[in-house]
């Protein structure tokens, strides 16, 4: 049998940017640009696949596809994703490494379809059997019903992931899916109760109304069709995945019950000498819906809309609401409610993939929300695009730096490439003395009157005070100020593109207060699922200790996940997006230009030419090749660096071609390679024949 070399035959243009001749940033786009025009929407850079949104489904996801690329090598076949997904999941069950896909790249790039295809590639591919499958089945039912709750239409992507995720699938000894574990990161909660223009609220929100309640109650609603689609799809598999028939229930009543909150509005009651606003006077039939839906005590719930009570260590003091406050009451509750309800979903989807045998080996999928700007970027856009910063971080940690690390310590010669380290970025936001959430922090918990513009003073004075001090001046070189700047606003120099940040809102939304008297009320419902979600309400474990921010939230759980990602074997894949107007076949070259620079990719191919495609320990190059020579076998007895040298000389490879490490042979070009293999595959097959001839004469 002849191994397959398509990587470099009947190619459209070049599969592997490594082997791209001459290699500029033009070529690169165009090779980009050549292959997206013939469908080829997948390319290599080594091992990262780049992918390129089609924005219309392709035929390349079949069952005959998977078959195609099932065991086969990295480079056999032409790029795709399956083969990072084939590779990953082999040398998770065959060597025993933990996996992590990374998948990175703007909002719309295709992050999220990227890790559906490779979590329903390896259940293609891993053990069958009916607990398997059951087990499978529940893996990936869960993306549909964490997509109806946490995924929204933006102006970026119409299902945009307004969460981070990150899910480790687990599997026994054999290779076999045993359960999983999902993470889910901050949600964009504030999308509950005010969506930016031409945006969405969560997808389940129409689900719900398409079925039931009339549309117009709530925010404007267009229902199109990939929405309706969504309906029936989020609630089979919330029973797919293991929900009772209650909890489906429980679950819609509290989604009807935030759209019911929502419809509440407040006035304050007239008195005979005017009006006081001592007592808000709520109109509408929703409040009593909701009280009726949730078990609620409804004068309960206007006494804690018309008042808060503030409790120190003896003292109990209640203050009025006046109409202002009453609606942030509202908004705060519905917020709350919301994403407690979605943390509640990834708590009970994880009991029901909890794995129960021993786990053995483990492959993690992260799937956040893509770097964004918009024309207005608020607390929210500064999380997301933080975390972006953190997996970039990674990137250039693993794949750039290592990589340069590997040739010093393997003593090969070397040319520094030169490439951005966005460290400083992420210490501008995480330094924990005097990055921007720390003294957001700082702020937040500081006595007397606090306002976003005391934080944005606060960031002015440290930030760009400091930037004339030299071992500081990189970090605070992207903190931007000039007289451009608007007011309360302040601008970062990301990774992927200056980004500015309106101030209003961050004091409120790191604090994520919500008044006391709410969370009693809620704790009191009568409804079992309620009470689950605001145990602080519970008025015998009165805690007066303030719950930690959201932004230190936040920054404590990437930390832990990027802890968590740097003991597996990473694989990357980078999304592109071709297009503003998530359309089809077009691919404007600015934009694709500007997230390849931002990626790092050109300098992530020049690393690896600089350097060798392949790389490989004496031990197992000597054993896979040596029955290509004489003298090597079938057995070498010197050193196994000695044998592959004497290999290498025997089949006349030039010497360009290698380079001897300390410990690996490193192969410049992929096609050395693949002449090895071939090679290798002809003597087999030559063994094979010789073997049957024998065989046939014995008989
Ligand atoms: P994202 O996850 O990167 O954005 P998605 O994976 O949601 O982006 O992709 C956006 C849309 O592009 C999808 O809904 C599909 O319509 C289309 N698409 C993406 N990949 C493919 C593909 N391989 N084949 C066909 N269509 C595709 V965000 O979550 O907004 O950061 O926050
Ligand atoms: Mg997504």
């Amino acid at each position: 049998m002849e191994a397959k070399t398509s990587l470099l035959d009947n190619m459209i243009g070049v599969g592997d940017m490594v082997l791209l001749e001459p290699l500029t940033e033009e070529s690169f786009i165009n090779n980009l640009k050549n292959r997206f025009d013939h469908s080829e929407i997948y390319t290599y850079i080594g091992s990262v696949v780049i992918s390129l949104n089609p924005y219309r489904p392709l035929p390349i996801y079949t069952a005959d596809k998977v078959e195609e690329y099932r065991n086969r090598n990295f480079y056999e076949l032409s790029p795709h994703i399956y083969a990072l997904a084939d590779e990953a999941y082999r040398s998770l069950r065959d060597q025993d490494k933990d996996q992590c896909i990374l998948i990175t790249g703007e909002s719309g790039a295709g992050k999220t379809e990227a890790s559906k295809l490779v979590m329903s590639y390896v259940a293609a591919v891993c053990g069958k059997g009916q607990e398997v499958n059951k087990v499978k089945e529940q893996l990936l039912q869960s993306n549909p019903v964490l997509e109806a709750f946490g995924n929204a239409k933006t102006v970026r992507n119409d299902n945009s992931s307004r969460f981070g995720k990150y899910m480790d699938i687990e599997f026994d000894f054999k290779g076999d899916p045993l359960g999983g574990v999902i993470s889910n990161y901050l949600l964009e909660k504030s999308r509950v109760v005010k969506q930016p223009r031409g945006e969405r609220n969560f997808h389940i929100f129409y689900q719900l109304l398409s079925g039931s309640v009339h549309p117009s109650q709530y925010t404007p609603i267009n229902i199109n069709p990939t929405v309706m689609r969504f309906r029936l799809v989020s609630q089979n598999a919330m029973q797919i995945v293991g929900f009772m028939e209650d909890e489906v229930q429980s679950v819609l009543e509290l989604v009807a019950a935030i759209l019911k909150l929502g419809n509440i509005e407040f006035k304050p009651e007239s008195r005979v000498n005017g009006f006081d606003e001592s007592r808000l006077f709520t109109i509408s039939i929703d409040l009593k819906e909701m009280c009726e839906l949730l078990g609620i005590e409804q004068s309960a719930l206007e006494r804690a809309f018309s008042f808060r009570t503030v409790e120190a260590r003896l003292d109990k003091v209640s203050t009025t609401l006046n109409v202002a406050q009453a609606y942030y009451a509202r908004d705060a509750l519905a917020k709350n409610l919301y994403s407690r309800l979605f943390s509640w979903l990834v708590t009970r989807i994880n009991e029901s993939i909890k794995v129960r045998g021993l786990r053995k080996k483990v492959m993690g999928v992260l799937d956040i929300y893509g770097f964004e700007i918009f024309e207005d970027n608020s607390f929210e856009q500064f999380i997301i695009n933080y975390c972006n910063e953190k997996l970039q971080q990674i990137f250039i940690e693993l794949t750039l730096r290592e990589e340069q690390e590997e040739y010093v310590r393997e003593g090969i010669e070397w040319t520094n490439i030169e490439y951005f380290n966005n460290a400083i970025i992420c210490d501008l936001i995480e330094n924990n003395q005097n990055g921007i959430l720390a003294m957001l922090d700082e702020e937040c918990l500081r006595p007397g009157t606090v306002t976003d513009e005391t934080f944005l003073d606060k960031l002015n004075t440290i930030c760009a005070d400091h930037q004339h001090f030299e071992s500081r001046l990189s970090k605070n070189s992207k903190f931007l100020t000039d007289h451009t700047l608007p007011h309360n606003c302040f601008r970062i120099q990301h990774y992927a593109g200056k980004v500015l940040y309106r101030v209003e809102g961050f004091v409120d939304k790191n604090n994520d207060l919500l008044y006391r008297d709410l969370s009693q009320v809620m704790f009191k419902a009568n409804h079992s699922l309620m009470k689950l979600l605001f145990p602080e309400g519970n008025p015998n474990k009165v805690n007066l200790k303030r719950p930690p921010t959201a932004g230190f939230q936040f920054r404590a759980s990437v930390g832990t996940l990027m802890k968590n990602l740097l003991t597996k074997n990473p694989n990357y894949i980078r999304c592109i997006k071709p297009n503003d107007k998530k359309a089809a076949h077009i691919f404007t070259e600015s934009l694709v230009c500007h997230q390849v620079r931002y990626l790092g990719l050109m300098e992530n191919v020049r690393v690896r030419r600089a350097g060798y495609a392949f790389r490989q320990a004496y031990e197992p190059c000597l054993e896979r090749y040596k029955m290509l020579c004489k003298q090597t076998w079938p057995h070498w007895k010197g050193p196994a660096r000695e044998g592959v040298e004497v290999l290498l000389t025997d089949l006349q490879i030039p010497n360009e071609e290698f380079s001897y490490g300390r410990s690996k042979i490193f192969i410049r070009n992929p096609r050395t390679l693949f002449t090895l293999e071939n090679k290798r595959a002809q003597c087999l097959e030559d063994l094979a024949t010789l073997i049957q001839k024998i065989y046939r004469g014995w008989k």
